[in-house]
């Protein structure tokens, strides 16, 4: 009695523990400019706009001003604004997202708990879900609606599976009202009511509203808010490759399976299998239920052409997750009380400990998953993890640069047309107009009050170096004047005066000739990644056992100053013992064709590993039209990164700088 009693509060202390420890990662990270226009800035400005009656609108998602609908159908943010009433700030959406995942975890509670009759493998369910990476990173990702539905969809299940059709209803409709593709969760819902509930009547209605809420949204309600019905279905696109509608996808799927399955035998995808299913000792393999419950969304996943969803990254893992657990439930239950031949001997095994292996498997393998990958205590994986081995509490501290941010912040006023790069966005977003800084064509600057600017921050979406020229441009221009800069920082006001344009002109004319982050070259290979050690703490990274070889950074093919040069290459390594090389570097002209100097680059040139060290390179630029590029060749042989190309050439001029960049 004692142990159940206690048992029933304990799931409330996980989840609590979740959403506090989740609530307090996120707020801090919007506080350190690490989230981004994308996709906090455009929620917190929906949000916010609809809790001023402006339902749905947004200036960022489209940069102009529109409604969401036209993009996504979901009216739950009229749920969500009223919060906004308790406490108007970003913050909130941030918290929101933490405690709704986490509530997830009580009705896979009671789904557990009622249906395996044991309060310590629901509980056992319940944690390793709590536990599980890919929500961990799924929850520090900016913000998105997905979260909603995590525990939308379990609730929704939890009370179909109890008969309380009125209570499931409930739930459904917030689920649908979440996105257009939730119709799909209903089809599930009414088809396992249908075949093993044999709930005729409710399996046909989910079915029925599911197909008549997909048509209605996709086919006449986001059109209409984008303001045009002849508009097809624009993520229709991630499938195109299996036909142009919904009737060519399922006939390829029905008349094509070899060529389907041919294309879904890639690594990636199975990886992304293996990732959902290992954790979870493959149970929701071990019921025809749970099996027929996982099909929709492993198939809306793996069939999709777009690389977040089918490596279950960014916010996908929110909607697939809850329907693996689900489906673990049913798998356990089989395991556990099922007659089948199949099991043979382990009928025998009595119940209670059958119960109590099952937990610990769960446990173990839940735990085992988070130490290399999530926020579990002593985690060998993420870095960002306080609970990590590998944490570095520097990575949240409140450093000068942030600081001067901040009071740069308050520089704006609140109500004024602002436009922001990146980063900046989320803290801009309580006011009407608020866009993503996106350089002098796209962003409206005829309307632009204030332009807000970190040269060292990230500076999406701009690339190889097109973000300097616009900013050097702005300064050059002088309709805008330099209201305030400080390291970096740059607030720029409409008809403001311009005498410190150049001024400041001059200083970041040298950070921008002499600075290539390369994490904003081109590449082949490699991806971009967080990193302490590294300048603006991001850097391009190869990894020896999953990157092909290639080119980690090309580019920028600009032109530069006949001349006398030396370029740095600021790279890192996690192998110094090697005699391998790990990396070719060089500098070349004519789209590859001219070589101006190159070296190899072995293991044990380097004095330390994972310590970034510089390696330069000396050449005579011959022609000042010939399109320059910094290259890094990563052979595979070893892990590398590139933080970034320092060009050094202290003869240049201000002006002789500047002309590179036109
Ligand atoms: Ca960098």
């Amino acid at each position: 009695m004692r142990t159940k009693f206690f048992s029933s509060y304990l799931i409330y202390i996980l989840i609590a523990i979740y959403g506090v420890t989740f609530s307090l990662i996120t707020t801090r990270n919007l506080d350190l400019f690490n989230l981004h226009a994308k996709d906090m800035g455009q929620f917190d400005n929906i949000v916010w706009n609809t809790s001023q009656g402006r339902l749905f609108m947004s200036t960022i998602t489209e940069f102009c001003w529109a409604s969401w609908l036209g993009r996504h159908f979901s009216p739950i943010f009229l749920f969500i604004a009223p919060f906004y009433y308790i406490w108007n700030s970003a913050k909130m959406l941030l918290v929101i997202k933490s405690f709704s995942i986490a509530l997830a975890a009580l009705p896979l509670y009671w789904l557990a708990r009622d249906k395996l009759k044991s309060t310590f493998l629901a509980l056992s369910f319940s944690a390793a879900f709590l536990m599980a990476p890919k929500l961990h990173n799924a929850n520090i990702f900016d913000f998105n609606v997905e979260a909603l539905e995590t525990p939308l969809i379990i609730f929704a299940f939890y009370y179909l599976t109890k008969r309380k059709f009125a209570i499931y209803g409930v739930f459904l409709t917030l689920l649908l009202f979440c996105k257009e593709d939730a119709f799909l969760y209903s089809l599930i819902f009414g088809v396992y009511a249908f075949l093993f509930q044999k709930e005729r009547k409710t399996g046909l209605l989910s079915i029925g509203a599911g197909l008549l809420w997909g048509f209605l949204t996709i086919k006449m309600f986001i059109p209409y808010f984008r303001g045009d019905i002849e508009l097809s279905y624009r993520f229709l696109e991630r499938y195109s490759w299996l036909g142009n509608s919904f009737a060519g996808i399922i006939k390829t799927l029905l008349f094509h399976p070899f060529y389907v399955v041919e294309n879904l035998l890639d690594p990636l995808r199975i990886r992304s299998l293996g990732a959902l299913l290992l954790p979870l000792a493959f149970l929701p393999l071990f019921s025809l239920g749970g099996f027929i419950l996982i099909i929709p969304v492993t198939l809306e996943m793996l069939l999709s052409s777009f690389r977040p969803q089918f490596a279950i990254v960014a916010h996908y893992p929110q909607v697939v997750i809850p329907f693996y657990f689900i489906a673990s439930v049913f798998g356990a239950y089989n395991l556990i009380y099922g007659k089948s031949r199949i099991w043979g001997k382990l009928r025998k095994v009595r119940i209670s400990r059958k119960a109590i292996s099952l937990s610990l498997v769960l446990l173990l393998a839940g735990y085992t998953n988070c130490y290399f990958f999530g926020y579990a205590p002593r985690a060998k994986g993420t870095p960002y993890s306080p609970l990590s081995r590998g944490f570095k509490l520097r990575r949240y501290r409140m450093t000068p640069h942030i600081k001067t941010g901040h009071k740069f912040l308050k520089l704006i006023s609140p109500d004024a047309l602002t436009s922001a790069q990146c980063c900046m966005v989320p803290h801009l977003t309580h006011r009407r107009h608020i866009y993503l800084y996106r350089g002098n064509r796209a962003t409206p600057l005829e309307t632009v009050e204030y332009i807000f600017l970190d040269i060292y921050n990230e500076c999406r979406p701009f690339f190889c170096g097109s973000y300097e020229e616009d900013v050097l441009n702005l300064l050059q221009e002088k309709k805008y004047g330099v209201l305030a800069y400080e390291d970096g920082w740059l607030i720029l006001k409409k008809g403001h005066s311009s005498e410190l344009n150049e001024k400041v002109f001059s200083k970041i004319i040298d950070h921008f000739f002499g600075v290539l982050e390369g994490e904003s070259l081109y590449r082949t290979v490699g991806t971009n990644m967080e990193d302490l050690e590294a300048f603006n703490k991001m850097a391009r990274f190869a990894d020896s056992s999953k990157h092909e070889t290639g080119h980690l950074i090309f580019g920028p093919y600009r032109n530069y100053p006949q001349g006398e040069y030396r370029v740095d290459y600021r790279l890192k390594t996690n192998d110094n013992k090697t005699l391998e090389v790990v990396a070719h570097i060089d500098v070349c002209a004519n789209r590859g064709e001219t070589v101006f100097a190159e070296r190899d680059i072995r293991g044990i040139d380097f004095l330390k590993k994972r310590e970034y060290q510089i390696f330069s390179l000396n050449f005579y630029n011959t022609d000042s039209n010939n399109g320059l590029e910094f290259r890094a060749f990563f052979t595979g042989k070893a892990d590398l990164w590139v933080d970034r190309i320092i060009v050094n050439a202290p003869w240049l001029t201000a002006e002789e700088k500047y002309s590179v960049f036109n």
